[in-house]
């Protein structure tokens, strides 16, 4: 008997096996529960369809959470072949390249609007269009980093996105206590993924979050997969609109 046996829920952002989503899943599933997972384009589908079966997982949706239509879809597949769920993890985000490089005063509000569409305002869709089919006792988990609350060099609007995605769980979580449904937010350390590759000085970054986090060392997938399934089980029934620092102590630590 796992701890998330009986539990069934839907993954967004695994893009390929250094994703952290992929981490999380792969934890959920050690303890028995049951996956689907959503992929932005077929390019990504031909990476995650093998994932997910690795995980006995079928169902394999597509999503780009800029289309509205597409996500009420793939909570109405997950209802045909489900019926309820109890837990969706959020782990999308993105801004364009040269936003995450040039000064942040350059920021187009074209850019502006793509970063906060994409990787804050996308929690609060999933969350509406997943209500009419999450369980009492269901659980929501986002991704974020300490760029939300502090100007990390080259972040940029990503940070903005981060403060707008932390409050939106803040203000779900208040809303949703009452139906017994919890949202919370990891936020991670830097991890060499996708979404870090081609980033001017994230070697740096990693080189620095080592030497200064208590634990010194950098966090892993496993790491964040395993606190994202304590907040995903019963474990954490009592914890909800929290921002769970899996950073290796390094944002409590100074010089
Ligand atoms: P990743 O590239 O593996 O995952 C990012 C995912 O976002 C990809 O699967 C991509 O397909 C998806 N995505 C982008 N635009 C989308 C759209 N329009 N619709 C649907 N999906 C879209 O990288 P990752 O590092 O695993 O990122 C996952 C989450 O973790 C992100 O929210 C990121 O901000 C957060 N995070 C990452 C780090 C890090 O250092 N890697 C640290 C803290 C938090
Ligand atoms: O949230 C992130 C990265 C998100 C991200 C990454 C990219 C790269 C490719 C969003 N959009 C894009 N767009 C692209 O075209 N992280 C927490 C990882 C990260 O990114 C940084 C970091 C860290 C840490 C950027 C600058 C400084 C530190």
């Amino acid at each position: 008997m796992g701890l998330m046996s009986g539990k069934k829920g839907v993954i967004f952002g695994v893009a390929n096996d250094k994703s952290i989503a992929w981490g999380i899943a792969q934890q959920l599933r050690a303890e028995g529960a049951e996956l689907a997972f959503t992929y932005l384009n077929e390019a990504l589908e031909k990476r995650v369809r093998p994932l997910a079966e690795s995980l006995d997982s079928s169902l394999v949706l597509p999503c780009d959470v800029q289309n509205e239509d597409e996500i009420v879809a793939v909570f109405s597949e997950l209802e045909k072949h489900w019926g309820k769920i109890d837990f969706v993890v959020h782990a999308i985000a993105f801004a364009n390249r040269e936003d995450l490089k040039q000064p942040f005063s350059q920021t187009s509000r074209e850019g502006f609007r793509l970063a906060l569409d994409v990787s804050a305002y996308s929690l609060v869709s999933l969350t509406r269009c997943a209500l009419p089919v999450l369980n009492d006792g269901g659980s929501i988990v986002a991704m974020t980093y300490l760029g939300s609350v502090r100007s990390v060099p080259a972040y940029n609007v990503m940070g903005v996105a981060k403060a707008a995605l932390e409050s939106s769980v803040r203000y779900l979580a208040a809303e949703l206590g009452e139906r017994n449904i919890r949202v919370n937010a990891v936020s991670a350390g830097p991890i060499k993924t996708l979404a870090a590759s081609g980033i001017g000085g994230f070697k740096e970054k990693l080189r620095v979050a080592e030497e200064r986090a208590p634990l010194k060392r950098l966090v892993t997938q496993e790491d964040v997969g395993k606190s994202a399934l304590y907040l995903l089980s019963d474990l954490s029934s009592g914890v909800t609109g929290e921002i769970h620092y899996v950073d290796g102590g390094f944002s409590t630590a100074a010089g």
